[in-house]
């Protein structure tokens, strides 16, 4: 029987388990990334582990996150993250070169490697054939010391493309409508792997737009085959040594089958406040916008600048509207620069912004109270952007570029200008200045905002306390632990930790606090898909510091779940999810008998308040299990 391309990357690259699906397997990792936001949590646990150096293949750290540097603590961190990446053998990537996703699909990733980055839009690389996850920060620093990473051999979805995309529809679309398939919940341990003839109609930039959405989805991981146009690509990035041919035998077989015709799709957008949320532009039509932002990982490559240029030239932004583009990389800013695209944007009112994460994680361009913002990046998650009452719509650079001349929302198929020449350059400006290659030396600095990694305790004989919060479906790490405004204390958990559920409930730290420190444990109690969307680790750290010791939930995202074991918190789901609903937030609750209910995989959570009995189910592998007795994974690898 033929192989699946992900089961091909796996198989090579197996260290231990049945590679059969649903089994618990370790990988070998290849290639690393860390960005800033997540990366000095990273070589803080990797520097616990007291190794003198990295030993994967390549280790990238990217400062793109928080670039934006209103006191003392973000300039600290990207000293610290340069200074240990110099002592330990990992690459610096510094502020100004670009977001890790854009800047690693450019410089490093390649087909059939495996990447692990600190960032749940690692698979970003999947547009160019990588198995590339995202994993909390832990995961990735224990990839850094060569310790295999530990997925569950996932289903393969074939996503079969067929035709060609109409001018004015991209890639954006194709993911769009793939997200109104499948939503944003339920495809945990799944991998989306593209094929068909419409696949060789993309470039790897497009490729990677919509394997970084995949992310949205819940997926492991989204690919690409690795054909001739990914050996264009790396040709034009001066790295066509690295290209490999892989794709999947012909008689593979997949666990699912989604056709897109291609040439039948329309310009989407993703509603209000969930990427899964889908409409048609068409159908939003006339809608006043008051800003308009091109930019993220998901689509500012220079392509995607070229075609909201073309549509915005000789035209500019209406008085309603505020513009502002963000290029993906300093190699995209250079070619923008290089071939008058730029100076189209200028003209047509565009604020041209830091080549960084920036609006996207809500660290600025916040917009007005209950306006509309278009975006064509790829979370709307509620107060996101910093503004709760406002209304994000994401969309395609081509729908953003339209909506901005119009100051309506609008479907790009009304603009004339011809997007018919925007091809794939054969050769991209190449210029690795800004990447700091390791001296294996050095002073590692720490400023004051760079604490130690918290650990837990081991398991206690007795868990019991209150349910401090109780939270619907669809729980982001966004609504768990805020970024933009808060990011600058990733480094310093007891300060961060005090604006936990801060969108939900800013009352959760106190009320947390209060219990733990009255000896008890305290139980999140949540719905369905808890944790989407980021990789932050923090969204399980700062609730541990805050005394959690288990989430019981209808279902838990993958990359929380890990995180969650990771730092000793019990991840348990409802064997009967009606029960669910008989929780009430302020509930005592007590596990009984709980270390071996964690060993056996069940348990029973007892409701005092309500005199219940409901049994739970133990969501861990069987090397999470140990790792929850001893109070996390860092307390495991050190003993
Ligand atoms: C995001 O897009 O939510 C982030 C910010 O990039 C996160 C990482 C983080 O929280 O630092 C992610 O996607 O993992
Ligand atoms: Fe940065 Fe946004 Fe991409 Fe996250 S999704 S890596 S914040 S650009």
């Amino acid at each position: 029987m033929g192989q699946t391309q992900c089961y091909k990357i796996l198989s090579s690259h197996l260290v231990s388990g049945e590679l059969r699906q649903g089994e618990s397997i370790s990988i070998r990792i290849d290639q690393t990334l860390t960005q800033d936001a997540t990366g000095t949590m990273a070589y803080l646990e990797f520097e616990s582990l007291g190794l003198d150096r990295v030993k994967n293949e390549l280790a990238v750290s990217y400062v793109d996150h928080n670039t934006v540097q209103v006191g003392f603590e973000n300039a600290d961190d990207h000293e610290y993250l340069r200074t240990v990446a110099d002592r330990k053998g990992v690459i610096y990537s510094r502020a100004g070169n670009g977001i890790c996703h854009q800047v690693h699909l450019e410089r490093f990733a390649l087909p059939g490697k495996t990447l692990l980055g600190s960032d749940s839009h690692t698979p970003t690389a999947g547009g160019i054939g990588s198995f590339a996850a995202g994993a909390g920060g832990l995961d990735v620093a224990l990839a850094m010391a060569g310790i295999p990473f530990s997925i569950i051999a996932p289903r393969v979805v074939e996503i079969r493309l067929h035709g060609k995309l109409r001018p004015f529809i991209s890639a954006k679309d194709v993911i769009l409508h793939v997200l109104s398939r499948f939503g944003v919940k339920g495809n945990v341990n799944t991998v989306f792997e593209y094929t068909g003839e419409g696949v060789k109609t993309l470039s790897v930039p497009e490729r990677a737009t919509i394997a970084n959405m995949g992310a949205e989805c819940g997926v492991t991981t989204s690919l690409f085959p690795s054909d001739e146009n990914t050996k264009a690509f790396l040709d034009a990035q001066g790295r066509g040594e690295g290209f490999v041919p892989l794709t999947a035998d012909p008689d593979a077989v997949y666990d699912d089958l989604f056709e897109i015709d291609l040439s039948s799709l329309e310009p989407l957008a993703a509603c209000p406040h969930s990427p899964g949320n889908i409409r048609k532009v068409s159908e939003l039509s006339g809608m006043a916008v008051n800003q308009v932002l091109i930019g993220s990982c998901t689509n500012s490559s220079y392509m995607d600048l070229k075609r909201a240029a073309a549509i915005l030239k000789g035209h500019h932004a209406a008085p309603s509207v505020s513009l502002g583009v963000a290029p993906g990389s300093r190699e995209v800013l250079m070619m923008i620069t290089e071939d008058g695209t730029l100076e189209t944007l200028i003209k047509a009112g565009a604020r041209i912004l830091e080549s960084a994460c920036g609006f996207c994680i809500g660290n600025h361009q916040s917009p007005g109270t209950d306006s509309v913002s278009l975006r064509t990046s790829n979370r709307n998650f509620y107060a996101r952007s910093g503004t709760a009452s406002a209304n994000l719509y994401l969309v395609s650079p081509e729908t953003a570029a339209y909506s901005a001349i119009t100051g309506v929302f609008s479907d790009p198929r009304g603009s004339e200008a011809d997007l018919s020449g925007i091809t794939m350059p054969g050769k991209f400006v190449i210029d690795d200045s800004m990447f700091i290659m390791p001296s294996f030396s050095g002073e590692i600095k720490r400023g004051p905002n760079i604490g130690e990694p918290p650990v837990n305790t081991p398991l206690p004989e007795s868990v019991k306390g209150h349910a401090v919060i109780k939270v619907g479906e669809k729980i982001t790490t966004d609504h768990i632990m805020p970024a933009g405004a808060r990011l600058k204390y990733r480094s310093n958990i007891p300060r961060y930790a005090q604006f936990v559920f801060e969108s939900v409930d800013p009352s959760f730290p106190e009320r947390a606090a209060a219990y733990r420190d009255n000896g008890e444990c305290g139980f999140i109690v949540a719905g369905a898909s808890y944790g989407q969307g980021s990789s932050r680790e923090h969204a399980a750290i700062c609730p541990m510091y805050l005394g959690i010791r288990a989430v019981c939930a209808v279902s838990i995202e993958r990359i929380h779940q890990a995180n969650l074991c990771n730092f000793g918190i019990l991840p348990l789901l409802f064997e009967n999810e009606e029960d669910y609903a008989s929780i009430d937030q302020g509930d005592e609750l007590e596990l009984e008998d709980p270390r071996n209910g964690v060993m056996n995989g069940s348990l029973v959570l007892i409701d005092r308040t309500k005199g219940k009995r409901i049994p739970m189910k133990l969501f861990a592998s069987e090397e999470q299990k140990k790792m929850l007795l001893d109070g996390g994974r860092l307390n495991e690898v050190k003993a």
